[in-house]
């Protein structure tokens, strides 16, 4: 493994680049050989439990070069209100008919980990806080993107407002419909990452991810999660239901 420790320490050099390239490629068509694999990783790959300990330290490895290539300060594309799309699509890992109904009057937020005040927040209280809305473009890694609109409260706001440790590495979110991701804390401070009530200007519908959903310009959609009730701190790697199947956790869009 020597070899992928000292690319560590230069993570914008070609070779790095390369590297994520040759990664994406194993990751999303698994057309690598072995072979290659080996040379990249400067240890021999004899079974499949290696192979998969290789690819995922690349994977977490290449979490860390696009977590240091991040700019913090660099917007995604906004665009006109009539440049997006209707109808929204929609999707999950389940059909539309499954999508999980969440009680208004019964829901409570819960808030665990890394914050200062954790106790469980209801609706009219998560909307009293302040509101903007972005038209921005979701890209899903099934090749389709699209273009909507989302209100809601600057999560940096949000953090900020429960006293949140703004210097631990991950902000973790879980979901009615037990869906579970997770974000580095520099895409949770980013000034367009939103705790999204609605869509098009109205409550989020059921689909959409009622009653609220993380809305992040700056990641692919399956970072963006739908039907949140819990929002934890934490230092310790909280990984994702799809991350944990193989997808890059870092998912920059
Ligand atoms: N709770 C939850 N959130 C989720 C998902 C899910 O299955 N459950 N799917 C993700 C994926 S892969 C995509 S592309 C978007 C789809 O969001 P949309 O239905 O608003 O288009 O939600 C993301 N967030
Ligand atoms: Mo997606």
């Amino acid at each position: 493994m020597r070899r992928l420790f000292k690319l560590d320490r230069t993570p914008v050099s070609p070779a790095s680049k390369e590297v994520r390239r040759l990664e994406r490629r194993l990751f999303l068509r698994q057309s690598l050989s072995l072979g290659a694999l080996t040379l990249m990783s400067g240890c021999s790959v004899t079974d499949a439990e290696s192979v998969q300990r290789v690819l995922w330290a690349m994977s977490r490895w290449n979490d860390r070069v696009q977590g240091w290539l991040f700019d913090p300060e660099k917007l995604a594309p906004v665009y006109p209100e009539s440049a997006i799309t209707r109808p929204f699509p929609f999707n999950a890992f389940y059909d539309e008919d499954e999508v999980p109904e969440v009680d208004a009057e019964d829901y409570k937020l819960e808030l665990a980990g890394l914050i200062r005040e954790r106790r469980p927040w209801t609706l009219p209280e998560l909307h009293a806080l302040p509101r903007t809305s972005q038209v921005t473009r979701h890209i899903c890694v099934e090749g389709w993107s699209a273009i909507g609109k989302w209100g809601g409260v600057p999560f940096r706001t949000f953090l900020e407002r429960i006293g949140a440790d703004l210097t631990a590495k991950y902000v973790g979110f879980k979901c009615a419909d037990d869906y579970y991701t997770s974000i580095d804390m520099a895409t949770a401070l980013h000034p367009q990452t939103l705790l999204a009530f609605t869509y098009a200007g109205e409550t989020l519908p059921p689909k959409f991810g009622f009653p609220m959903k993380l809305r992040i310009p700056t990641k692919l959609g399956f970072k963006n999660p739908k039907h949140v009730t819990a929002i934890y701190v934490t230092n310790m790697y909280p990984g994702g239901y799809w991350e944990d199947q193989g997808y890059n956790w870092f998912s920059g869009s």
